[in-house]
Order: C-alpha cells, then structure tokens, then sequence
C-alpha cells in the first residue's frame, strides 16, 4: 500500500514527467504495465465471415488490378486489438503474422519480388492459377499448401478461366517489430521457368522418400503440399484415437530438415470427425485459423465463435480455446501460427483447462459483422 502511495505522489509524478523531455522513462511506472504475471496479448479472439471477406474482394476486383502497381489484390485481416500499430496497424491478424485473402483474376500477373518475410498461401477457390517460385511454375488446386520461405523470388500469374482465392499468411508484424525488413522486385515482370512444371512436387511425389541430390537441406525443397497427399494422411490418421484439443492434425514439415516448412511459421492442418467435442487448453503460440470444410464452433476465453466454411479466426497467445464440430461431416481447419518463434525463445509453454471435465462455460457469443 505504501508503496503504491509513494509512486503517486506529487514529487514523483513531477520527477516522471519532467525526466521524459531528456527522452528517458522511469521503471517504477513502467514495470506493472510491462510485466504482467503472464501474458496479456493486445490481439483479441475475432472472427472474418466468409461472405464478408468474397463481398469484398468482389469489390477489390473493381477497383483494382495488380497491374495498376501494389503488387497483389490482397485484402489483410486486421485484429482489432492491434490497430494502434503505426503505420497499417502493422497488417496484423496476430501479434507476429498477418493473414489476407488474396483474389486473382484469369488473365493477370501479380509481379515477382521476393523479401525477408516468410509467406505461405492455402488455396480455398479456383485452379489453373500458378505460382512461380525460383523460377518452378506451381499450379495450385483447392486445399493445396504453397511455400515461398524468406528471401525466394515468387510472383503469380492466372492462365486458367475462374477466379482464384488463396489464403496468405506471412510474419510481417514479426519481420516489422525487430527492423527485418528488405524487399526487392524483380527486374522483369515476372521470372521466367527454370525448371520444369511443378517439380518439386513431382520430385517428390513418394511423400517421405526423397530424391538422393538433397541431402543436404534447403529452404523449400518442396514447394507445394497437394491436398489429395494431405487428405491422405489425415484419413489414415483418422483411422486412430484423435487427439483431445486438435482431432486428427498433421504439420507442413520441410522434408529435408523435418522442422516447420516455414522458419518462423508453423502451419498445420486438422480434421475434427463429425461430432468431435475437443477440450480446452492454451499455449503461448496464436493461431489463425481458416475453415477449409465444415461448421462448428470454438470457444475462445468462454465466448462462443460460430465457424463454417471459408471463415477465419484468431486464438491469441494464451487464450483458452476448444474447438467442437457440430455437423454430421468430417470438419477441417488450416492454421497458421508462430510455435516456431516461441520455441525460439524457449517461451512455448501449455496448459489444460482443468476445469469443468476440461470445458470452458460459454458465457458469451461473438457476433460477427456481415456484409
Ligand atoms: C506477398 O509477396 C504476397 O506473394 C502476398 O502473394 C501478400 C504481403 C506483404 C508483402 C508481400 C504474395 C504480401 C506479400
């Protein structure tokens, strides 16, 4: 009591504003913000509709065209409680990454560049798009998982005849926060083949065999995951026990290293089997979550969020969560999230809800804005 009585006294408060002219701070203040008994994100739990984002994008298209320069139509996903960060709030969906959905048109080009944030794109609509990266042409198909790892050159182009929606996610904020930041365009529009069509992927194509020329480890020895390989694994995985907070999860590894495919991005994907009821538990890492398939709910710090397919939303570090399929099909989630950063750090810690046979109580529902 006393001591709090001190740090608000007249004297004190003079000697705090009168120190911050000379550009310095005094810990005494800063110490109870800063250093909370665990972590307290500024991000919050949220939650995109589907419509809301394909509205909008259709708006986007007429509006502007990735040759009128601004790269790519990319519309980001901003988390409300990070709109405080100057400049753009830092495009972020998390404290450390930014998710956007990103709409291509037949006939356009979205040039190359490459930069010192990681990206990573999950296909949600569309084909005959492809992505070009170190000069492989990539095609993508619905549900396929793409990788352009830290400094690659990559840039996109729609030879097909629909529309094509991909998910983006990439560590901006992250890269932002510590002055990381370096990117390049390419000299031409785009890169032109060096290898080729879909490579990596063809090189790859026994899943855990790998050619004898890579042995040693690169960044993206495979640079697309196809669904019909990754629905494979989670339906064999299906075949067993699910996993009480996650159902049936795999996670996108880089086959040379067996760590993340991403350095500072964890990305995985989860079937939860239809009326699957997970329970509750927090980790450090956030997650954005994308809905590939189905509908359900998670519960987030005991507020409710309604999910179905095409949504995305935002468990922020150390927020309670639980995830619960309510419909009669299998339900499957993508997620993104910085794990590799809080290993990083030695800060990846987790906790079971304990409570409540493992349930939160749902105490409130999240309303989502439509368009
Ligand atoms: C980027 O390169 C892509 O390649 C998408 O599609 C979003 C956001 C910021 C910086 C680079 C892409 C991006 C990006």
């Amino acid at each position: 009591m006393e001591k709090n009585n001190y740090i608000q006294s007249q004297q004190v408060l003079d000697f705090n504003q009168e120190i911050e002219r000379f550009h310095l701070g005094p810990l005494w203040n800063a110490i109870p913000a800063l250093m909370h008994h665990e972590p307290q994100p500024q991000a919050v739990p949220y939650l995109w509709k589907w419509e809301t984002l394909y509205a909008k994008l259709m708006e986007a298209k007429e509006i502007f065209t990735p040759d009128r320069g601004g790269e790519r139509r990319a519309i980001y996903l901003q988390n409300p409680g990070l709109m405080n960060r100057e400049p753009w709030g830092w495009a972020s969906t998390t404290q450390t990454l930014y998710a956007a959905v990103q709409l291509i048109l037949p006939g356009e080009t979205a040039p190359s560049h490459r930069h010192t944030q990681s990206a990573l794109r999950f296909i949600t609509e569309g084909e005959g798009a492809y992505s070009i990266v170190q000069g492989e042409r990539i095609f993508m198909e619905e549900g396929d998982f793409l990788i352009t790892p830290q400094g690659l050159w990559h840039g996109h182009s729609h030879t097909g005849t629909k529309p094509m929606i991909w998910m983006d996610c990439l560590d901006i904020p992250l890269i932002y926060s510590i002055g990381g930041t370096f990117f390049e365009p390419y000299p031409d529009k785009i890169e032109a083949p060096s290898v080729p069509d879909n490579y990596s992927a063809r090189r790859y194509a026994g899943g855990m065999v790998r050619p004898i020329s890579d042995r040693t480890p690169t960044a993206a020895p495979l640079g697309s995951y196809k669904w019909n390989q990754t629905r494979q694994a989670l339906d064999s995985l299906g075949e067993f026990e699910p996993d009480m907070y996650d159902g049936h999860a795999v996670e996108y590894i880089n086959p040379s290293t067996g760590s993340t495919s991403h350095p500072n991005i964890a990305s995985w994907i989860q079937k939860l089997p239809a009326g699957f009821a997970g329970k509750a538990h927090r980790h450090t890492h956030a997650t954005i979550y994308h809905v590939f398939k189905g509908s359900g709910y998670s519960v987030i710090n005991g507020v409710k969020f309604s999910w179905s397919q095409g949504d995305f939303f935002v468990v922020p570090n150390w927020a309670w969560h639980e995830h619960v399929n309510t419909s009669s099909a299998d339900a499957y989630l993508f997620s993104c999230s910085d794990l590799p950063v809080m290993e990083k750090f030695n800060l990846q810690r987790e906790e079971d809800y304990a409570d409540n046979n493992g349930c939160q109580d749902i105490v409130d529902e999240f309303v989502p804005l439509l368009p």
